[in-house]
């Protein structure tokens, strides 16, 4: 079993037949998993990354929605319904089957995944700068079990996605439409406004924090105990890496400076913390949880840090090495 982002919520990590997610917000276990599967089923999904579905046809596909069915994939049977009951009457007609071969491949797949995960995540790689990997890891680790974790748009969310190991009782939630970046702000209040008593986290970059700073404020205002980690990595950090995806360096614009984000938070009347010693960053995030009103967590990351791909085909690698002497020669 694999996922979208958004449907990573309805498995724990721990859970042995979850094999991760599916695309570039996924792994490699599950992007290889769906282009090797024999047959896929795809479950109230309409998951647009075409690139990552296949092309043979071999698809069952279950929506409530009929204009989901064959939308992203060609599909050789349709069903217009809703995934619990279709799912139960086809379980019941269904034999047991002994060959894990399948599974044990992706189980392996896994495995390597989430060592590469875990190495990424270590905050003893920190230079003067902590990894955007370990503040999301740290943040997951003591994150309550029923948190409400809201993603905005960037490579926030590719931190957020990959390194969260989620309970499967947490929620998982944002905007996930183009041109949504600040937008995580406004959720997370929405989130918390809807049920107090749950923690609600945002993981949010500094571009799109800063779009909609005064937000934080609402928060503030309706006593929302919003907590807002922020990925300091002084840019525009995604557009930065599509430039340099596209062979272009990074173009004046895609740096800015920022403010004290923390300080912010205090001059708003709410708690603000800093992780900038990978030391302590585990207490700074215990700390910062703990707090009972709305509280932001200004995390300096390395900015140098590139997410974990599934594939990166030789193509994208050489125009983002040609992209980076360019920047290192100034043309
Ligand atoms: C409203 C809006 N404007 C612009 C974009 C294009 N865009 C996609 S990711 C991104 C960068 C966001 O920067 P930041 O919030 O600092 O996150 P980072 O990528 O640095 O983690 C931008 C500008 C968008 N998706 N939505
Ligand atoms: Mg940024």
């Amino acid at each position: 079993m694999l996922h979208t982002y958004r449907g990573k919520e309805i498995m724990a990590y721990d859970e042995p037949y979850w094999i991760g997610g599916v695309g570039l917000i996924g792994g490699t276990a599950g992007t290889d998993a769906v282009q090797q599967a024999e047959l896929l089923v795809m479950l109230g999904t309409d998951y647009p990354y075409v690139d990552f579905l296949p092309k043979h046809g071999n698809v069952i596909q279950v929506d409530e929605r009929a204009l989901a069915i064959g939308r992203r994939a060609p599909v050789k049977l349709g069903v217009v319904g809703s995934v619990r009951p279709t799912i139960r009457a086809l379980l019941e007609r269904l034999p047991q089957r002994t060959d894990t071969a399948f599974l044990d491949r992706a189980q392996e797949r896994r495995a390597a995944w989430d060592r590469m995960l875990d190495e990424r995540a270590d905050p003893a790689r920190a230079g003067d700068k902590i990894h955007p990997q370990a503040v999301a890891r740290a943040v997951s680790d003591r994150a309550a079990t029923d948190a409400i974790l809201v993603t905005d748009t960037g490579e926030v969310t590719l931190w957020a996605a990959n390194w969260l190991r989620q309970t499967g009782r947490q929620r998982i939630t944002g905007s996930f439409n183009n041109a949504a970046v600040g937008t995580g702000m406004g959720i997370a209040n929405g989130a918390q406004l809807l049920d107090r008593q749950r923690q609600v986290i945002l993981h949010v970059g500094d571009g799109g924090l800063t779009m909609l700073l005064g937000e934080f404020m609402t928060a503030v205002e309706h006593e929302l105990a919003v907590k807002v980690v922020v990925y300091d990595n002084s840019g525009w950090g995604l557009v930065h890496l599509e430039m340099e995806g596209a062979g272009l360096p990074a173009a004046k614009g895609t740096g800015f400076p920022n403010l004290d984000f923390a300080a912010f938070a205090r001059a708003c009347g709410a708690q603000g913390f800093t992780a900038r010693d990978a030391d302590a960053l585990d207490a700074t995030v215990a700390e910062f949880l703990a707090v009972p009103g709305p509280a932001i967590l200004h995390a300096l990351v390395d900015p140098a840090e590139v997410p974990a791909m599934p594939h990166v085909d030789a193509k994208q690698a050489l125009r983002f090495g040609i992209a980076k002497v360019r920047e290192l020669i100034g043309r």
